[in-house]
């Protein structure tokens, strides 16, 4: 049953099965590839890890694997095998400039530099609008905030002066530095 279905070699001592169109095949399996004793061999019931990432559907004399989204038939027709959409696609390929595909089981990532993310039906890296995200909690206080690629930053007005965390403008005691010296 195994070679006249999906078997490459039977046995414990793995011996190799007689190549389809051969006189040793057409002995073994009269009726072609597929069958067993002139029926149909349900190869989704015979072989229980058939069409593995995917779904097996028996047909007269074959069989074949609907693979799920995500993977597809590997070489022998037995397996559904992950798609590795970053080699398939390049490593910025997918995930823009600003992003590193990362490959996993039935899909892929992007890992994202700092300041950029993966919006909502986007896959690629694209910049993160921090003066509108953190606008309620005062970005860029006393000032303007000026969203960059991958940053940000505050313009402070006249007789001000940035912060040391660059998040928000403080006036310029110019009394204090000119009685400083
Ligand atoms: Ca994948
Ligand atoms: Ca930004």
């Amino acid at each position: 049953m195994c070679c006249c279905t999906i078997g490459e070699a039977w046995g414990h001592r793995c011996e190799q099965c007689p190549r389809p169109g051969t006189k040793a095949f057409k002995e073994l399996c009269p009726k072609g590839s597929g069958f067993v004793d002139f029926a149909d061999v349900n190869e989704c019931l015979v072989f229980p890890d058939m069409c593995i990432n995917g779904r097996c559907k028996n047909s007269v004399g074959g069989y074949t694997c609907r693979c799920n989204q995500g993977y597809a038939i590997d070489e022998h027709g037995v397996a559904c095998s992950d798609i590795n959409e970053c080699d398939i696609l390049g490593k910025s390929g997918v995930c823009g400039a600003n992003g590193t595909c990362v490959n996993v089981p039935g899909g892929f990532e992007c890992e994202c530099a700092e300041g950029f993310e993966v919006k909502p039906l986007m896959q690629a890296c694209t910049d993160v609008d921090e003066c509108e995200r953190e606008a309620a909690s005062g970005l860029c206080r006393g000032g303007r905030c000026v969203n960059t690629p991958g940053a940000f930053r505050c313009e402070c007005p006249p007789g001000h002066e940035l912060e040391v965390d660059g998040r928000s403008c403080k006036d310029i005691d110019e009394c204090g530095i000119n009685s400083g010296t």
